[in-house]
């Protein structure tokens, strides 16, 4: 790599593909998977009910609005949508403690110190992305929906993390087909401001640029089976430190329990695990450690195919490739 060129933004080519090289060209990376839509999914809690729907989109459509640099717009949100943060947050809080793995715990508590994780109100994400960016760096940008997985994880490879803002239907507060504000505010914000876990987030980020459809599959299968519905080791216990878990309790104690499987992290064959998203998981990888996911992925990820070299460049929030031929 010392030897290596610095290839520019121009001559898009099949050796130099289109990818975001600054986060505000995320602004063009916003495309949304329909399939699990209130509208669309006959199984969503929200299918039957109009003014639901209305109010998701009306949610929606703040994210389709939105540019590079724009404070996430203010939701001033119902009573109803309180109540529904409210069943949630509570249930968290009873069996976090127990459940969680250490550095969910940890900066749970920060957030409640900060009086921005309280039953009664939902936090803002603009709120969330100034404590998020003051831990890690990571900030939010609002999303309309279930994004696809090159626009997803093309984000985090800039620290930014793409968060739905509309919030699940009342009557199924405890598990959402699709992800929802609650879903990211609990399940995944607690982590991305811990600087082991953001790291590891970014260099799934990092990996996915520019990858071919097959590796950017396999990267979000490692995605949903680590970020989404991780377990891992503490202290001869297994803990929960994957999203989907932390923000629907009936899985997470599904999880824990001797119901489904359980096997250890391994990238490769992580990587090429099919996965149903509508059910509980029959499977579950568990890792041994932070430190040692990160090992691992690494080391997987260096066996892909790219014929030129990403970094993240924090002076300039850009990405350089490099010509590693
Ligand atoms: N099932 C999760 C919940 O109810 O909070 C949300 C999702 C996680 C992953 C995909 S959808
Ligand atoms: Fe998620």
């Amino acid at each position: 790599l010392e030897h290596a060129t610095l290839i520019g933004d121009d001559n898009i080519s099949a050796k130099n593909p289109w990818f975001p090289r600054h986060a505000s060209e995320l602004d063009s990376c916003n495309h949304l998977m329909t399939k699990y839509e209130p509208d669309l999914d006959m199984n969503h809690p929200g299918f039957a009910d109009k003014v639901y729907r209305e109010r998701r989109k009306q949610i929606a459509e703040i994210a389709f609005g939105y540019k590079y640099g724009d404070p996430v717009p203010f939701i001033p949100y119902t009573e109803t949508e309180n109540k529904t943060w409210k069943s949630v947050f509570t249930t968290v809080l009873d069996l976090m403690p127990k459940h969680a793995c250490a550095e969910y715990r940890r900066v749970f508590k920060l957030l409640q110190e900060e009086g921005l994780f309280v039953p009664d109100k939902i936090p803002q994400l603009e709120e969330m992305s100034k404590f998020m960016q003051k831990h890690t760096g990571f900030t939010l940008r609002p999303a309309a929906g279930l994004l696809t997985a090159r626009d997803f994880l093309a984000s985090l490879a800039f620290r930014i993390f793409q968060s739905t803002q509309y919030i699940r239907h009342i009557n199924s507060p405890f598990h959402t087909p699709e992800p929802d504000a609650i879903h990211e505010i609990l399940g995944h914000m607690p982590l991305l401001a811990d600087p082991s876990f953001a790291q590891f987030s970014q260099e799934i980020g990092l990996a996915s640029l520019g990858a071919s459809d097959k590796e950017i599959e396999k990267l979000s299968t490692v995605y949903w089976f680590t970020v989404e519905f991780g377990l891992c080791k503490e202290g001869g216990e297994t803990k929960v430190y994957g999203a989907g878990l932390l923000s629907a309790y009936g899985e997470l104690l599904h999880a824990l329990s001797d119901k489904p499987e359980h096997r250890p992290f391994d990238p490769a064959s992580t990587a090429v695990q099919t996965y149903q998203d509508q059910e509980y998981q029959p499977l579950y990888y568990v890792a041994e450690s932070f430190d040692d996911m990160k090992d691992k992925f690494r080391r997987w990820v260096s066996s892909m195919s790219r014929p030129f070299e990403v970094r993240f460049n924090p002076h300039t929030g850009r990405v350089e490739v490099l010509d590693s031929v």
